[in-house]
């Protein structure tokens, strides 16, 4: 399987993230892409290529004009203020508020971000430009006939709405590769969340489309981020009806209890019959993932990436999340090889 990766990904090099009413050294670290690299390299898993640039286009079919225009300006804005910190929301427009967009950059922040742990800083906007032209140069060697390919985003994108930031994500790089393989003829597209949080993001912009149907396995949302959404009762609405299915689990659950979910999820994949299956690809399941608890061993990823191979659909891995540093690699790794059947 060949990887699409680019160095691009340092610019995203944010200081501070809030956690624990604290700003910390942020997880989601430039660092994770290093530990993944290197085991891929020990694997000879395939060959690492870099990405083309695809322009705005492909990004407009998902997001929203003016919320990029704000992605891509807010840090010069935010600076011009003389302020010392990253830019940070603070405040939003809450229940019993209007929804009317502000023209100052503090309250745009706020307006344009659904959680505050998320900083936007120097590079930010760049390096989430080519995490989806990363996306969607690996979508287009699947749409070349590669049966499979990993796209080594960062940042990562599944929290990202059509107009919303937050949860380390700015732009939605597999809604994105989704479209764009929609935009080339494909019918109908699987989204398949495995990170540990709710993918709100892509829920939400493919909620009323029945050509996306978005799966996702995940922390619970009462119990877990993104709080708001992923409960088992959303399944799309209109159209979409039926075309999104939640499948939240409790704090502590191991792996057969999660594999008994993806067993689930895939059924209903193979009933709706994808041309493509895109992979959000996050491993904070590890059982020592420092901001999420579920159970998963190392030796868990090769047996679940095992089971999607043997679907035998096309595949594209999107990365998302995953903090346990210096196991990341172990683990993206564990699951592109057991799909590979190595
Ligand atoms: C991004 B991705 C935990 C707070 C968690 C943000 C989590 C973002 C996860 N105390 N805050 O889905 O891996
Ligand atoms: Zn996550």
């Amino acid at each position: 399987m060949k990887t699409i990766h680019t160095e691009k990904h340092r610019l995203r090099n944010s200081k501070s993230e809030l956690s624990g009413g604290l700003l910390v050294s942020p997880y989601e670290c430039p660092e994770r892409v290093d530990y993944i690299l290197a085991r891929l390299k020990q694997q000879s898993l395939g060959e690492i290529i870099s990405p083309n640039a695809f322009g705005l286009a492909p990004i407009l079919r998902i997001h929203d004009e003016h919320y990029l225009e704000f992605l891509s300006t807010c840090w010069t804005r935010w600076k011009a203020l003389g302020y010392q910190g990253e830019a940070i929301a603070s405040v939003w427009p809450a229940r019993g508020m209007r929804q009317r967009k502000p023209t100052d950059i503090e309250g745009l922040v706020g307006y344009y971000a659904f959680a505050s742990e998320t900083t936007i800083s120097d590079g930010t906007w760049e390096a989430a430009l080519h995490s989806a032209d990363v996306a969607l140069s690996a979508q287009a060697l699947i749409a070349s006939g590669e049966k499979s390919a990993f796209a080594l985003c960062r940042p990562p994108g599944h929290h990202a709405a059509s107009d919303l930031f937050g949860g380390y994500c700015f732009i939605n790089n597999a809604a994105v590769a989704a479209q764009a393989s929609l935009d080339q003829g494909a019918k109908r597209v699987v989204i398949l969340d495995v990170d540990f949080h709710h993918g709100n993001g892509t829920q939400e912009i493919f909620y009323h489309r029945n050509d996306v149907f978005y799966v996702s396995l995940h922390g619970h949302p009462a119990e877990h981020f993104p709080h708001f959404l992923g409960y088992a009762d959303e399944k799309g609405t209109g159209e979409g009806e039926g075309f999104n299915l939640n499948l939240p689990m409790s704090s502590g659950t191991d792996f057969d209890t999660w594999d008994a979910s993806l067993a689930l999820a895939c059924n209903r994949i193979m009933q709706y019959a994808p041309d493509i299956l895109i992979v959000s690809l996050g491993v904070d399941t590890f059982v020592d993932d420092p901001i999420s608890n579920f159970r998963l061993q190392s030796d868990d990823f090769t047996r679940y990436g095992e089971r999607l191979g043997k679907l035998g659909i096309p595949t594209l891995f999107v990365m998302e999340g995953g903090y346990a540093v210096s196991e990341i690699g172990t683990n993206v790794v564990n699951v592109l090889a057991g799909f590979e059947g190595n």
